[in-house]
């Protein structure tokens, strides 16, 4: 039962930082009550609960950010002094295609997807993410690339590590992975004035049955998306194919991180709702956006971030898995510029 894992996982922190960490097991207790049913608590499976450290570190100033060669061009936003263009909530992702701009942009994508099976390739039990990281980051830059989540509103890693119970926005650390993890490692890379953004759910050891069809519908939910895609299509069919795909099925799909339009700019507009939604929006040829869909066990599509900023979890620490994929839309179809 979920409480119990809570409770035996906050047990195992509390005991190896000593008796000071009580707190950790009252709130174990606290996130535990939390769900819709006290007296029969939903049963999410076989697996360990990520939680803060305790005691709180606010923010994530105490992590020296990883160094990039002068010689690597940094997006805007990782220079010193850089202020946020004011029309920058205005810009939309849509590239001139045919030409130099549909180039780069599908060879930052290219070189994002071989970075994300890179970094599946060292998932294994007793690898921790921080080791993760260094290794993709040192790969990104010996392609000439910029890790594009370092420095982005201060992140102070290269990309982004969600397991369990994490919905998206996990910091790498130097926890070791464990048999029977499931962890999405989502990649983006700056190269040559474009980004590429891409991220899948990989497994370690031998995950419960849960846990893998967690996955699995959650790669279904990308490709639905994906299918709804395509020039004269509405965004919001990408909602809709996810909401049917899910519908009858004991999962829920997170409305508080959006897909996004993708080119010069990390996140721009088109925002893309993965859940039931009416956004007018329809696709051009030229738009390329991200479709990633955060897809959770149970009913309740709720998240709460920990105390460092970024770490999203599930309300009832339920589990969730993430994928992502580039969409470029062209005048014949969609097509997926990371598969
Ligand atoms: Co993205």
């Amino acid at each position: 039962m979920l409480w119990q894992q809570i409770r035996s996982s906050a047990r195992r922190r509390a005991q190896t930082l000593g008796k000071s960490h009580i707190p950790t097991l009252r709130r174990a207790y606290r996130v535990f009550s939390t769900s819709t049913n006290e007296e029969e608590p939903e049963d999410f499976g076989d697996y360990s609960i990520i939680l803060p450290e305790e005691p709180f570190i606010f923010g994530t100033s105490h992590i020296t950010p990883r160094r990039v060669p002068d010689r690597i061009i940094r997006p805007d936003y990782a220079k010193p002094d850089w202020v946020a263009p004011r029309d920058a909530h205005l810009r939309e992702a849509r590239v001139l295609l045919g030409g130099e701009e549909e180039t780069r942009l599908r060879e930052a994508a290219k070189l994002a997807k071989a970075v994300r099976e890179y970094a599946g390739s060292l998932v294994k039990v007793g690898v921790t993410t921080n080791s993760i990281d260094a290794a993709v980051h040192d790969y990104i830059i010996s392609h000439s690339a910029y890790p594009s989540p370092l420095l982005y509103s201060g992140f102070p890693r290269s990309c982004c590590t969600s397991i369990n119970n994490i919905l998206v926005h996990g910091i790498p650390d130097d926890r070791p992975l464990e048999d029977g993890d499931i962890i999405n490692i989502d990649i983006t890379v700056y190269l040559n004035g474009y980004h590429g953004d891409t991220s899948q759910t990989f497994l370690v050891g031998d995950v419960d049955p849960p846990g893998r069809e967690l996955v699995e519908i959650t790669n279904q939910a990308l490709e639905v998306g994906i299918r709804s895609c395509g020039p004269g299509q509405q965004f919001k069919g990408i909602g809709k194919a996810i909401h049917n795909l899910l519908r009858h099925r004991d999962y829920s799909v997170s409305a508080q991180f959006t897909g996004h339009g993708i080119g010069t700019i990390f996140h721009m507009q088109p925002w893309v709702l993965h859940h039931l939604n009416d956004e007018p929006g329809v696709m051009q040829p030229g738009h390329c956006f991200t479709i990633e869909p955060c897809i959770m066990q149970g009913s309740n599509p709720r998240g709460w971030i920990f105390p460092d900023g970024w770490t999203a979890s599930s309300e009832n620490c339920a589990r969730a898995a993430q994928a992502e994929h580039m969409v470029l839309i062209t005048n014949e179809g969609a097509d997926v510029l990371t598969r």
